[in-house]
């Protein structure tokens, strides 16, 4: 067989490229691949580190059954014509770090990540993770300039998986069977829904008495600390990239899926000019439509708190950064 037999046939798969290749990148660039979704494209900014996850990922590709390619690079021209850039480049709190020192860190690390990922993915949709996450979705948004239906952030899948997970261990059901639902910023203000938090239909209020939602809605605001405890280094990457890896696959397969990400409100939920997690509706464009469940005042009071908090942190980033 002649070197030709092998043409290609000018067809192109999806493409995703993730930013940042740490836990919760690469676990995202396993998923992808292993759900068939899209090829994936790793980039990060330490020489060598993309370049072997996606070595080490491609050589497992012949026993998971997939044959997505999977590449790693520090160059962002390698992540040309992307469909999805996911942005996960970030660092952790080290001791003695205040969070506005984070935010500070993180907002320059994003804002270069999304400035240099546009200019060869004009037409991409971005999903936001790195922390503090509905900040930097707002940065990110800015520095692309894209329409605000094309960028969002992930954090209330994740919040609503934990919770759904703490529902199932409580009450001894299937997981499966569980749907939740969180809003707000992602962060101690948190906002969970327990009226709309289900098993197979039925409302959890049904089936557990008060003090059991709180603790199990506090367990969820507590939720990524409580891995981190555990862990010592490091924060959570498996519940985080599965979360991630749901949107892409909503974008990727247009589903249409109703699920909590941190999207860009104009009046809705009676708040403008911010990133906070509200219900949406997620397709092949990006944000379909956002939802607005009726809440009641005290709900309403705990997003207008949960938003007040990340406006400041809003501006705070943008005083500090030119994007
Ligand atoms: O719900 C959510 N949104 C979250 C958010 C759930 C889990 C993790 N969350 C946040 O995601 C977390 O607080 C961090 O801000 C990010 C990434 O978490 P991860 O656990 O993956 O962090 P790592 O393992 O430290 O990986 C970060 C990688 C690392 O390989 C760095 O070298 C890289 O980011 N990095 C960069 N890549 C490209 N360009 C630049 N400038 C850069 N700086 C760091």
């Amino acid at each position: 067989m002649n070197e030709s037999s092998f043409s290609p046939i000018g067809c192109k798969s999806p493409l995703v490229s993730v930013i940042g290749a740490g836990n919760v990148g690469r676990t995202l660039a396993q998923r992808i691949a292993e759900h068939n979704l899209a090829d994936v494209c790793l980039l990060d900014i330490v020489e060598g580190l993309p370049q072997g996850i996606a070595l080490d990922l491609t050589e497992a590709g012949g026993l998971e059954l997939h044959n997505r390619k999977i590449s790693g690079t520090n160059d962002y021209a390698d992540t040309a014509d992307s469909d999805i850039i996911v942005i996960t480049a970030g660092i952790a709190r080290k001791p003695g770090m205040s969070r506005e020192d984070l935010l500070k860190t993180n907002a320059k690390i994003v804002v270069e990540a999304a400035k240099k990922s546009i200019v060869h993915s004009p037409n991409a949709i971005f999903i936001v993770i790195t922390n503090p996450l509905d900040v930097m979705t707002y940065l990110v948004w800015k520095a692309t300039g894209l329409a605000h239906t094309r960028v969002f952030g992930m954090a209330g899948v994740l919040d609503s998986a934990r919770l759904q997970a703490f529902i199932a261990m409580e009450l001894g059901v299937s997981i499966t069977d569980v749907s939740a639902m969180v809003l707000g910023g992602h962060g101690d203000l948190m906002l969970p829904l327990p009226r709309y938090c289900t098993v197979s239909g039925v409302p959890i209020t049904e089936l557990m008495e008060p003090a059991t939602i709180e603790r199990l809605t506090q367990r969820t605001r507590d939720g990524g600390a409580e891995i981190v405890k555990l862990l010592k280094t490091g924060s959570a990457y498996y519940a985080p990239a599965s979360s991630a890896c749901f949107m892409v696959e909503s974008v990727l397969l247009n589903q249409s899926r109703l699920l909590p990400a941190a999207v860009y409100l104009q009046g809705e939920y009676g708040l403008n000019d911010i990133y906070l997690g509200v219900p949406c509706r997620l397709g092949c464009r990006g944000v379909e439509g956002i939802l607005e469940l009726p809440l009641t005042d005290e709900e309403k009071e705990a997003l207008q708190v949960s938003a007040t908090s990340v406006r400041e942190n809003i501006e705070l980033a943008i005083a500090n950064i030119d994007i």
